[in-house]
């Protein structure tokens, strides 16, 4: 059975969702970013990085939040979640790219000088300049 390795608000919700809108088995394996599981050996071993998600197929280990979603979508191509018209699909490639280098950079960058970084390491003047790039 996939494994899906994740914690409940970060972006492995993007696989969750797209597990559960095929009606895929899966198995979900939390890890907790606030205790380091992300670090620990195991986990290392999956993901040099430390990040999550991971989705575990057999032999396929897969990391990237839109690329396990477009895998996914491919893998249970019969439920229509990934068009089979090309010009269509196009279209796919077209907004996740740019859900994830346009939208969600400026966004994280919030985020990260918000309430990521240590008080000391925020920078408000990137956040206007990331609200401006969002917009
Ligand atoms: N581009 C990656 C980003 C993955 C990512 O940054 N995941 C965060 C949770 S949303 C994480 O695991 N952070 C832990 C860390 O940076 O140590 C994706 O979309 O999967």
């Amino acid at each position: 059975m996939m494994k899906l390795y994740g914690m409940g608000p970060t972006r492995s919700l993007r696989a969750r969702w797209a597990l559960q809108e095929l009606d895929a088995e899966f198995e979900f394996v939390p890890i907790n970013l606030l205790a380091g599981e992300n670090r620990h050996p195991d986990f290392l071993r999956l993901n040099p990085t430390g990040k999550l998600p991971v989705l575990v197929d057999g032999d396929l280990v897969l990391t990237e939040s839109a690329a396990i979603v477009m895998y996914l979508a491919e893998k249970y191509g019969a439920k229509g979640l990934m068009p089979t018209d090309l010009s269509e699909r196009a279209q796919v490639y077209r907004w996740s790219m740019f859900a994830v280098t346009e939208l969600e950079q400026p966004h994280w960058r919030i985020a990260r000088h918000s309430f990521v970084y240590p008080e000391d390491k925020r920078l408000p003047e990137d956040i206007a300049l990331a609200k401006d790039e969002f917009v």
